[in-house]
């Protein structure tokens, strides 16, 4: 049984990390968020979150109920739990790059001690959790099911969903045993409305990227179609809507200008990996998937020039506007942004970008290309064309339709006779 000590120790205090540590500490778990990054500890205990979906309030409130936040890996050998939050991006050959997995499990099997259960909440491809965490946690000396339980839970966050958090969405569960799956449920139940068991770590790695795989395809899927229906004369928009209308069977994606964030564009590719390593072969819908989505940043500026060209303008020379660095509406996030390719892409045509975001998060972050401007009737003013990548909540859409000479909108959400859609 793990340790009576109810304590947890999370790794990673990112936009998964910080929103579970809430959670714990919200029922009364003892919670330290251990980070290796001293930059983001100190911004956290300056009380700035590392995420939108935690509040300055928030932090203060965890700080108020015992929360810490540390560097120090030897707050592990106090935990009776211990739960991996750290990320899973793609190295440059878009391969899973686990170097943040194996470095939290080696310092987890480093100071970790009797009783303890260890979680991975980083998205990974099926058999990470019993073919790469469990060989460096048994390092350690201690006993699996006797000492230490091992399981894996895929983090759920959507950021930016003010329906589903984390409390409310149900958790899936799988131990590498049957032991550390009852173990990690129970953990789990004590702070998560519904928890599902799966059989084990695999299948609960493997439903986590079918989710977000699930996702990308559909999302490519529409992505094709706005470009068919465009060549077609078609209102993709009109479309979608109207097949909204199904209520069953279906469920509406729309197009963008690219496919962003931490999840998406990179789980597929992880799943992707694990079919290759396994079988020799490849997913031929992942892989469609990705070639559409990552083709739509190219798409949007082929668009934005065509639009420029029926006014006898080039894109050599044109003040262009971005609206909408982040990855998404309604965060500030900009991982893997399509705004980047997209500036990156006009300036290279000759183009003057300015970019410009509500959010002074993805102000900060910016790319290599193009110019933020912090205020959006300047950032509006003298556009030959203003792209709407991202429809944040504070974008005023008629306004910013009434302020410009030309739209050309990603979002399928501004009227007007100088609008161009997606
Ligand atoms: N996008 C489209 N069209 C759509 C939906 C999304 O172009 O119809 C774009 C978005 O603009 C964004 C990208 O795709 O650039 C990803 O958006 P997303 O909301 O699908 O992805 P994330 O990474 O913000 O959050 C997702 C979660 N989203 C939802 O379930 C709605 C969920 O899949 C995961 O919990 C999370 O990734 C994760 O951490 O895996």
């Amino acid at each position: 049984m793990v340790s009576q000590r109810l304590n947890a120790v999370v790794v990673g205090q990112g936009y998964v990390g910080l929103p579970l540590a809430r959670a714990m500490v919200r029922a009364g778990i003892s919670v330290v968020g251990l980070d290796s990054d001293p930059d983001v500890v100190a911004r956290i205990l300056s009380g700035h979150p590392t995420t939108d979906d935690v509040t300055a309030s928030d932090l203060e409130s965890m700080f108020t109920a015992g929360y810490r936040v540390t560097t120090d890996p030897q707050v592990i050998g106090e935990a009776s739990a211990v739960v991996i939050c750290v990320p899973t991006p793609l190295d440059s050959q878009r391969e899973p790059d686990l170097r943040d997995v194996i470095s939290a499990s080696e310092v987890v099997a480093l100071h970790m001690a009797p009783g303890v259960l260890v979680v991975l909440e980083s998205t990974s491809y099926p058999g990470t959790t019993d073919e790469v965490v469990a060989p460096i946690l048994a390092r350690s000396g201690l006993a699996l099911d006797r000492d230490y339980w091992l399981a894996c839970s895929p983090e759920r966050i959507d950021p930016g969903n003010q329906l589903h958090g984390l409390e409310t969405t149900p958790k899936v569960v799988g131990g590498v045993t049957r032991d550390s799956s009852g173990i990690a449920a129970d953990f789990y139940g004590a702070f998560v409305s519904v928890v599902v068991r799966a059989r084990n770590a695999r299948e609960a790695e493997t439903a986590k990227l079918l989710e977000n795989a699930y996702r990308q395809i559909n999302i490519a899927l529409v992505n094709e179609l706005a470009q068919l229906c465009h060549e077609m004369d078609i209102d993709v928009w009109e479309v979608i809507k109207i097949a909204s209308t199904k209520p069953f069977g279906f469920q509406a994606f729309r197009p963008g200008p690219g496919v962003g964030g931490h999840c998406i564009p990179v789980d597929p590719a992880y799943l992707n990996y694990a079919v290759k390593q396994r079988l020799g072969r490849t997913s031929r819908f992942i892989e469609l998937a990705e070639e559409v989505n990552l083709g739509m940043p190219s798409y949007t500026v082929g668009r934005i020039e065509s639009m420029l060209r029926r006014d006898g303008l080039e894109l050599d020379g044109a003040n262009i506007t971005l609206l909408g660095v982040a990855y998404k509406e309604n965060v500030s996030d900009t991982r893997e942004s399509p705004a980047f390719p997209i500036a990156q892409a006009l300036e290279g045509r000759g183009a003057h970008v300015v970019l410009h975001d509500p959010s002074t998060i993805a102000l900060g972050s910016k790319g290599p290309n193009g110019v933020f401007v912090a205020d959006l009737d300047l950032a509006l003013s003298g556009a030959d064309v203003v792209v709407l990548l991202q429809h944040h909540r504070d974008y005023d859409i008629e306004a910013i339709v009434a302020s410009s000479r030309r739209v050309f909108d990603t979002r399928g959400v501004a009227t007007g006779a100088h609008v161009e859609r997606l």
